[in-house]
């Protein structure tokens, strides 16, 4: 059994898979907190993890020809700037489960928790690729990540940005190889993993084995034949990956953790609370709340902290405490972002349906009854 060393996990996950382990905290603790615990940070793993000795661990980084490769221990990593910031990290898959529940889709069933919020530190990707002696700020070219992370076969997990973004210092791409103060957790790629703030979670690769600057983007299965948005009209026998880009940022995304679909509140005040975020640093500047399926709006409050322009990495928790209108007995709440460039959320699957079930980011709606 490849999985038989992998961690010990929190029983508080909720598990989608166990071998490889997918998992993502109930709603009501995800939002608890500004920064996701470790413990419950949600976990995406596509094969077993690997038991990496930190005294052994080496970094391969290898530039275009012309420059130097290297070779990093984790000592060597330490004597670049430590560079600290807060991101939330987002599968493409979250909140999948609601484009099943229109038509099937091919991937786990994520609900809203495959996304967390972490303090995230390490060296900037752009000050070890100037050690390698990059210089390059070709609009063409990628770097391409690999994990130390394999199948039976030894293919490694992979994964790659474009170039542009990862040497400009204010995009603050992290060789991360501490989470929340202390090291890396296991399951969040010990030693060390890429961190790439308002792109989507699979570009974040764990386990970092290697660093390589390429005239394309990476081979991997997961950078050409997955994590890709299709029209609702193409099926299995017509899709064509290549046709479509690679999902680096994310769009407008937010959900109600509480309360919980199916739930019974009190008449009189009910408290709803969630998140949202968007990629690219585009900041959340509003969230609107329904209690009767979309047809009335209020404001929501948001927590947490303040975000910095073009450099919103993390995501804003938010709150609303409203009256009941009288005499309701079911209530259909529903709640949708506005980012800094006023993109908003669409209104139902139906228009982003994809045979993958990524981008999952209409209006999210809760259905609760009201006790007299
Ligand atoms: N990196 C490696 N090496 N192997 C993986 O399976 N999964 C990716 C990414 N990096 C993955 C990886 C995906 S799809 C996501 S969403 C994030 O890691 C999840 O990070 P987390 O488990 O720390 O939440
Ligand atoms: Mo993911």
């Amino acid at each position: 059994d490849p999985y038989a060393d992998d961690p010990v996990r929190h029983p508080a996950l909720k598990v989608n898979s166990q071998r490889p382990f997918n998992a993502e905290p109930p709603p009501e603790l995800l939002t608890e907190n500004y920064i996701t615990p470790n413990p419950i940070f949600f976990t995406r793993n596509h094969l077993p993890v690997p038991n990496l000795e930190p005294e052994t661990y080496r970094l391969h980084v290898v530039g275009p020809p012309g420059c130097q490769s290297l070779s990093l221990s984790l000592d060597d990593l330490y004597q670049f700037p430590k560079h600290e910031v807060t991101v939330t990290l987002q599968c493409a898959g979250n909140r999948r489960s609601e484009m099943t529940q229109f038509k099937e889709v091919k991937g786990l069933e994520w609900n809203a928790g495959a996304i967390s919020t972490a303090r995230w530190a390490g060296a900037r990707l752009c000050d070890v690729l100037a050690k390698a002696g990059h210089q390059l700020r070709e609009t063409e070219a990628h770097v391409c990540f690999e994990g130390l992370d394999s199948d039976p076969t030894g293919t490694a997990y992979g994964a790659s940005i474009p170039l542009a973004r990862a040497m400009d210092p204010e995009a603050e791409v992290l060789l991360a190889y501490e989470m929340n103060g202390q090291p890396l957790p296991r399951d969040h790629g010990f030693p060390v993993r890429v961190v790439v703030p308002g792109v989507v979670g699979a570009r974040h690769v764990k386990w970092l084995g290697k660093v390589s600057v390429e005239r394309e983007e990476s081979y991997s299965h997961w950078q050409r034949r997955d994590y890709k948005g299709f029209s609702p009209s193409v099926d299995w026998d017509t899709v064509d990956f290549d046709s479509a880009p690679s999902i680096q940022e994310l769009p407008v995304q937010s959900a109600i953790t509480e309360p919980k679909d199916g739930e019974t509140v009190r008449s009189g005040e009910v408290t709803i609370k969630g998140y949202a975020w968007s990629g690219g640093g585009r900041a959340i500047v509003r969230v609107d709340v329904s209690l009767d399926g979309g047809l009335t709006w209020q404001v929501a409050e948001l927590d947490g902290e303040e975000q910095r322009p073009r450099k919103a990495w993390a995501w804003r928790l938010w709150q609303l405490q409203a009256p009941v209108p009288a005499g309701k007995k079911e209530l259909n709440i529903v709640c949708k972002a506005v980012d800094d460039s006023y993109n908003v959320q669409p209104d139902s699957v139906a228009p982003i349906w994809n045979l993958r079930g990524v981008l999952s980011n209409a209006w999210h709606r809760v259905h609760v009854r009201v006790t007299p």
